[in-house]
């Protein structure tokens, strides 16, 4: 289990990353729409932290939070927000498609619930290859609104799959709460019915997620059946952009104060402070990840572009 510190770190990073995203995003060289993490750190790093290095994990467009969990690098994503020939897709995939299939970060997309039969199929080969391998696919809770999210949970609970699925359900589908989308009553009463183990917690403590979600992927190579977490969370941004928007009139900005009080950074830091680690050591670790993210956006800022001809390689269409 990693320690109280290294957990810190990682929400640390994350949130990092993207203030400097929020910081640079205004002069226009980041090209790329922004579909911010913030305020899912502590679920996201709970979950990958309760992975093995070789499970394979798929998300959505709203990944910079998985992408760098799973992966802990700054300058491919950099360069990849910037477009350039050093990012992990030669700059042609941006924030909303990223990807190190090396480091099992398989896929992202930017349409709704791509991923997820994707990521069954991942799982189904992993089973056929009995290579011990497990998948987590992250997914918003819009995506339970597509079909073909039942028919993917129907054939990982007929099949036996090793597949954790991840509904990261921030009530919110761009504007459009759940109870005007969804006719049931609970995501967990409704997936309860499939053959799956289901969990659910509106946490944003990574030490709490990462004991759920170690339990998750322990049942499920244990039992082979698919397990389901709907971990809740507040989407501090807009839908897409790098600002808050709590005057655009869908949401009330004491909903945001609410949840702040317990935001998944600072629920950490305190917990640290509380275990006796100085305020003065917490701030010099800041500092280091700071300065690793503003070298990784110089680096990225001077990155050539891809060659012209680059356009063709890597794509199948
Ligand atoms: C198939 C498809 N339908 C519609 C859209 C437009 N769209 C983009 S994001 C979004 C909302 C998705 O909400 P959710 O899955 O809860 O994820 P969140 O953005 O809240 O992380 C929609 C409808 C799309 N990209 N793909």
């Amino acid at each position: 289990m990693p320690t109280s510190l290294e957990f810190y770190k990682k929400l640390y990073l994350i949130r990092a990353v993207e203030e400097g995203i929020r910081k640079y995003y205004s002069e226009n060289e980041m090209k790329t729409p922004m579909h911010m993490s913030m305020g899912s750190e502590a679920l996201v790093v709970g979950v990958v932290s309760a992975l093995k290095k070789s499970d394979q994990v798929f998300g959505t467009y709203r990944s910079h939070a998985l992408y760098l969990a799973k992966t802990g690098e700054t300058n491919a994503f950099f360069a990849e927000m910037y477009g350039k020939r050093t990012g992990g897709a030669k700059g042609k995939a941006g924030s909303m498609h990223l990807s190190a299939p090396e480091e099992g970060f398989l896929g992202t997309s930017a349409v709704v619930g791509t991923t997820i039969p994707v990521a069954v199929g991942a799982a189904f080969a992993n089973k056929k290859k009995k290579n011990g391998k497990m998948v987590a696919v992250f997914f918003g809770e819009g995506a339970m609104d597509e079909g073909v999210f039942w028919e993917s949970i129907n054939l990982a609970s007929l099949w036996n799959l090793p597949i954790v699925f991840i509904c990261e359900d921030n009530n919110l589908a761009i504007h459009t709460p759940v109870l005007k989308r969804q006719g049931y009553a609970s995501i967990e009463a409704i997936v309860s019915r499939f053959n799956m183990n289901v969990i659910q917690s509106e946490s944003t403590d990574v030490e709490r997620v990462f004991a759920l979600a170690r339990k998750a992927r322990l049942t499920t190579e244990q039992t082979q059946r698919p397990s389901f977490m709907r971990l809740a969370y507040y989407r501090y941004l807009e839908h897409v952009g790098v600002n808050e928007d709590f005057e655009a009139g869908y949401r009330a900005k004491s909903e945001f104060d609410a949840w702040y009080k317990k935001d998944p950074v600072r629920v950490q830091k305190k917990r640290l402070l509380k275990k006796g680690v100085r305020a003065s050591a917490i701030g010099q670790i800041e500092k280091r990840l700071d300065a690793k993210i503003e070298e990784s956006i110089a680096h990225a800022k001077q990155a050539p572009f891809a060659e012209e001809g680059e356009a063709y390689t890597d794509v199948f269409a």
